[in-house]
């Protein structure tokens, strides 16, 4: 080949002066516009088709290797994936960020700028959404055969505005000028049927066969968003299922006279893959919801054997050595029964033959132990909906049954406990029971979780199958949670440690031995307050609202959950501002204290509790007394392209929910990685933070599990902390007046009802005191600039374990045994 080929070849990588003609040939061909008239929105997308060529190829690679090697790969199913923006992401995972940045320089263009005009893609509530977008880029980078599959919604998390101190949610809308990133693959659209009824057949063999003729048939169209591993070899990707109604008429039930009315249970098709659900740890319940479910576990099941079979025909007996499915939680469930139906309907096995192959499939991780998260349908919605798919569970049921009599003889109580149904007024279908009978391996996802999942959770199941139930513990990924996200930081690590850490994150301890060094302390915490620099700029943009970068930068970012215990961050915010007007000269660092927070639009404490922290905020922001020692900011529309901006100017990092409820918690470890301090509970994943980055470079308060345990049992008493606690007393007796809401007294009075006359189920009064005495603690330790910068540094560099690729290492080795391949050229 000769020299000008090569140049050609799209998958050398571009540059410079490439990459800057590549952007203007896109704008000219692709966009219809020029350099004079292009606006930033413009020059984004071309930017984007200019890189996208690049990745295309990496794509045809990667798939051409997966193909000709026949390799096992793992197929992650997952309601949700919250990817976020992927220029920059793409950009550093290819090697290209700098020479981007610099063609578009020369053409005139900030990337900065541009990089503002990508919607997110927000196709996910939280926690578990995160964690499949980190999970996929490591499987990417790890060069692993794996394909996400999920729903392409049209609408994601809602958008989050705040109108006099309210949430209120208005439709997010990413797509509405087109995504450059997606491929429709109208070659492998799959039908799905919904609705129907069972015929019971019986075969010349005796063979009793089942035919389901469903009510209406929809269609699944697949859209393909490349996944572009670290160093750019492995390009797998995510495929996310559109709903539309099918061109196919179904004259087989229309036939079937009696049950033409099955028609009249059309759901419109268009509506399955219209929303995202924006619950968070709470079950739906909605029918709506289970056909989503449905919709995109069909499809994509569909699509793997379409898959199998090209390099396999008929031949069932190596499936389960190639294909491995992980369940994210319980929301793809209803995939273990459409495959025994697919196996034993469809290619007519033996029901254990099926199970066989099944059971070797699917593995589940658990992501709640909240009860109110854990799925349940009532056995008469499945009937509706899938009443082929309810049979088969009662099979499967009936088979464990079985199982559990032999373990348990004639134990009725034990039956009923484990049944995948529940009996009572309603019976209803338990999905992470189903989950657990169907898979080979269960997981939590820390060490905690994954004890109390045995424990508490599913103690028989664990008795039953030993060694089936075990821990993975969580990870992120460190080159968009660091790298991408903290550029100057990460350009300061590289010059001292080496940049190889973005693939090998215990690399990072190497930093530890700078913990104590004055130079380097001076220049890891300059990068710090150039990062709270940009954040103020942003809150005043946003807020009108000036910060003081000198003041503590206090951080919670979650999901708005009373688990999550925002509302103990606000009662100490209010004790300080009321130990301010008693004594002037209390002294105390000044603190700003941000949140970034969505409700779930149904759950009314919690939106009282934005509403709480934003009055209690105006009231602040606006009190000469203060002197601006305290300030309160609440960020509106929390999101993964906001995170990215906060995470990097933090200093302290609240992760403060009742021992025992956060599961693992995976913001944590974002913060600690970029050198915030941790407030935590011994909880989810803080506790191995904590192992981590050892005692003195961590606030641990409150009560642990085994007390959370005791308090209940002995009887809580919320009234008993009020009435010894002055502090208390006052602060939730504020709320009850119009202090904070002038002319509406009672406007935050149900947070202090939630805390006394209702129970307080997560126990925020009885962890007050020792919260408030941490944040002493970490006034304290900030005032000593070097111990700060100490505590910062190592947090940084402990945080190897929780590279998103240790755990996928942890998936690989313990559950999902694949083996990596390399993509030929
Ligand atoms: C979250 C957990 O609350 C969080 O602790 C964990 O880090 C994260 O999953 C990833 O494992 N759970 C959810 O986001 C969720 O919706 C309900 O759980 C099924």
């Amino acid at each position: 080949m000769n020299a000008k080929a090569a140049k050609t070849q799209p998958s050398s990588p571009l540059d410079k002066a490439e990459f800057k003609a590549a952007i203007v040939k896109h704008l000219h061909c692709t966009l219809g516009t020029d350099e004079n008239k292009a606006n930033n929105h413009a020059w984004w997308k071309a930017t984007c088709a200019a890189i996208q060529a690049q990745v295309l190829e990496g794509l045809r690679k990667t798939q051409k290797s997966h193909y000709f090697n026949d390799t096992r790969a793992v197929h992650y199913f997952s309601a949700e994936f919250l990817m976020g923006r992927l220029l920059s992401n793409n950009l550093q995972n290819l090697g290209l960020f700098d020479v981007a940045s610099g063609a578009l320089k020369e053409l005139g263009v900030e990337i900065t700028d541009i990089m503002e005009e990508e919607p997110d893609m927000a196709l996910g509530n939280g926690g578990l959404g995160r964690l499949a977008a980190c999970f996929i880029d490591s499987l990417a980078t790890m060069e692993l055969p794996a394909i996400g599959y999920g729903i392409h919604y049209e609408h994601g998390l809602f958008r989050q505005e705040i109108k006099s101190g309210a949430q209120i949610e208005r439709p997010d809308s990413w797509r509405d000028y087109g995504n450059p990133w997606e491929i429709c693959r109208p070659e492998s659209i799959q039908e799905v049927p919904l609705f129907g009824y069972v015929e019971t057949k019986y075969g010349e063999s005796g063979r009793i066969q089942k035919e389901w003729h469903p009510g209406s048939i929809v269609k699944g169209i697949p859209w393909d968003i490349p996944v572009v591993g670290y160093e750019g070899k492995t390009v797998n990707v995510l495929r996310l299922w559109q709903s539309d109604s099918s061109d196919y008429f179904n004259w087989d039930v229309f036939n079937a006279g009696g049950y033409v009315d099955a028609q009249r249970e059309n759901v419109q098709a268009e509506t399955i893959s219209k929303v995202l659900y924006p619950n968070d740890e709470t079950e739906a319940g909605k029918e709506l919801r289970l056909i989503q479910q449905y919709f995109f576990c069909s499809c994509s099941l569909k699509d793997i054997i379409r898959r199998y079979k090209r390099a396999h025909g008929d031949d069932w007996s190596r499936f389960a050595d190639q294909v491995v499915i992980q369940l994210n939680d319980t929301h793809p469930a209803i995939a273990i029964p459409e495959l025994m139906r697919i196996l034993v309907d469809r290619a007519e096995l033996d029901w254990d033959q099926a199970w066989g192959i099944s059971t070797k499939v699917f593995a589940y991780t658990n992501h709640t132990l909240l009860p109110e998260a854990l799925e349940k349908w009532p056995a008469r919605m499945i009937e509706k909906i899938l009443p082929r798919h309810l049979e088969i569970i009662y099979e499967i049921n009936h088979r464990f049954m079985a199982e559990v009599d032999k373990k348990w003889p004639s134990d009725n109580r034990i039956k009923a406990k484990l049944s995948i149904i529940e009996e009572g007024n309603e019976k209803m279908v338990r999905m992470g029971h189903l989950s657990v009978i169907g898979s080979f391996a269960v997981n939590g996802v820390a060490e905690m979780h994954s004890r109390l999942v045995k424990s508490d959770l599913f103690p028989e199941f664990d008795a039953l199958w030993p060694g089936k139930l075990t821990n993975v513990t969580n990870g992120i990924t460190p080159r968009r949670w660091l790298k991408a996200c903290n550029p100057e930081l990460s350009k300061l690590i590289d010059k001292k440690i080496g940049s190889d850490w973005p693939k090998d994150l215990y690399k990072l301890e190497a930093l530890e031995k700078y913990a104590d060094n004055k130079a380097f302390q001076k220049q890891f915490m300059q990068v710090k307050l150039n990062n709270k620099q940009l954040l103020a700029d942003e809150i005043r943009e946003s807020l009108d609202i000036e910060v003081d970068v000198n003041a503590i930068f206090d951080v919670q970012i979650k999901r708005l959950h009373e688990y999550k215990r925002q509302h103990l961050n606000l009662l100490h915010i209010m004790a300080l501002y009321r130990r301010l007007l008693e004594n002037p000269d209390y002294d105390m660092v000044p603190r700003v204290f941000i949140f970034g927070a969505k409700a779930a639009p149904g759950y009314k404490l919690a939106k009282d509790i934005i509403y709480a922290i934003n009055k209690v905020a105006d009231k602040i922001n606006n009190d000469p007394r203060v002197n601006n020692k305290i300030k309160v900011v609440f960020l509106p529309n929390y999101r993964v392209s906001l995170a990215e901006k906060m995470i990097p100017a933090s200093d302290v990092s609240e992760q403060i929910s009742t021992a025992g409820k956060e599961a693992s918690g995976t913001g944590n470890m974002k913060l600690a990685l970029n050198g915030a301090i941790t407030v935590g509970t011994l909880d989810g994943a803080n506790v191995e933070i904590a192992e981590e980055v050892g005692d003195d470079n961590i606030f641990i308060f409150g009560l642990t599990v085994e007390e959370v345990h005791e308090l209940k049992e002995k009887g809580y008493k919320p009234y008993d902390y009020y009435y010894r606690d002055p502090e208390i007393k006052a602060v939730l007796d504020w709320l009850e007046t119009d202090y904070f809401t002038p002319g509406k007294p009672g406007a935050l009075v149900s947070i202090k009802q939630s805390l006394l006359d209702h129970g307080d189920q997560y126990m925020v009064l009885a962890d007050f005191r020792s919260y408030c005495d941490a944040q002493i603690a970490i006034d304290e330790a900030y005032r000593d600039k070097a111990r700060w910068a100490k505590m910062a540094i190592i947090n940084t560099a402990k945080m190897g374990k929780f590279t998103s690729d240790r755990s996928i290492k942890d998936y690989v080795e313990r559950i999902w045994k694949l083996s990596p391949c390399k993509i030929e050229n």
